[in-house]
């Protein structure tokens, strides 16, 4: 078996104007490359920039450090493979062809160490919502991504960030008005192709065991700090301050969505779900 390990992580929304906060957070980031040195592979599953888009000529400007950090290890011998998230889905061939990462801008079914792995950001799969799907395949489509192109850089990069704002603040109001925990439906994402699906977008963690398979989400790199390692055919969920978080079999998936790792106070920075009381294991295993 494959010894080096695999490592995942996701939802880091990294921004081209650092304040010392990003700094702090780029500097935890770097720090858990070093830890991630030796390995196979390194997995980014979804939004590791908060807004990306390369222009013909002309890349964005801002994430130098994380690409570099990203490129030494990848020079190192660790593969690096960008997922799309929902905030960086056009990662195009600055990417690949000048920094050396392999994308896989729609996720990707992955072996390793015997284990077939299912690895998808989630925002699509998890999205039980059509006026969302609908705008996706819209801003996703080349007539559209061509489009954005013809405005100023500049401009664009602003545009993308007042969206993210404002999308933020709606999910501020959101959590003030109690919004209750979401169900996940995780059951129907489940197929044979795989033993294990491996999530990112909602900024919750959590590792479950249900019948044969196992679904880790990996949680954020914004306020968690939470990661997940395959090593000898074993996923472990993860945090930068040393903590793993076992495992446990659930009856049934598709409870509230739980959230295992303990974030920092604040605004979730994504305009996604805020964390919600972790649920327990289920008290009897029936599998
Ligand atoms: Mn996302």
């Amino acid at each position: 078996m494959e010894s080096r390990p695999i490592y995942f992580v996701s939802d880091s929304h990294f921004r081209p104007h650092p304040d010392a906060a990003e700094r702090e957070r780029v500097r935890r980031f770097f720090a858990f490359l070093e830890h991630a040195a030796g390995a196979k592979r390194l997995y980014i599953v979804g939004d590791l920039f908060d807004f990306w888009l390369e222009y013909r000529s002309v890349a964005p400007r801002g994430y130098t450090d994380i690409l570099l950090g990203l490129r030494r290890l990848r020079d190192a011998g660790t593969g690096v493979t960008l997922l799309g998230g929902n905030h960086d889905y056009w990662l195009g061939s600055f990417l690949s062809d000048e920094m050396g990462f392999d994308l896989a801008p729609d996720g990707l079914l992955a072996e390793h160490q015997g284990r077939r792995l299912r690895i998808d950001h989630g925002d699509e799969s998890l999205s039980g919502d059509r006026g969302y799907l609908t705008l996706k395949t819209v801003i996703r489509h080349p007539l559209f991504v061509g489009a954005a192109r013809l405005f100023h850089p500049d401009f664009t990069f602003w545009a993308a960030r007042q969206l993210a704002s404002a999308s933020r603040r709606q999910e501020e109001r959101h959590r003030r008005a109690g919004r209750p925990p979401r169900s996940l439906r995780l059951r129907r994402l489940l197929t044979e192709d795989f033993d294990a699906l491996i999530l990112g977008h909602l900024h919750l963690g959590f590792h479950y065991l249900y019948r044969g398979w196992e679904i880790l989400c990996l949680g954020d790199w914004v306020e968690r700090f939470s990661y997940a390692r395959l090593v000898g055919g074993r996923l472990e969920l993860r945090d930068d301050r040393g903590g793993v978080h076992p495992a446990r079999r659930v009856a049934d998936p598709d409870g509230p969505a739980a959230d295992w790792i303990a974030p920092a106070s604040g605004p979730t920075p994504d305009g996604d779900p805020p964390p919600s009381p972790g649920v327990e294991a289920a008290p009897t295993d029936r599998e």
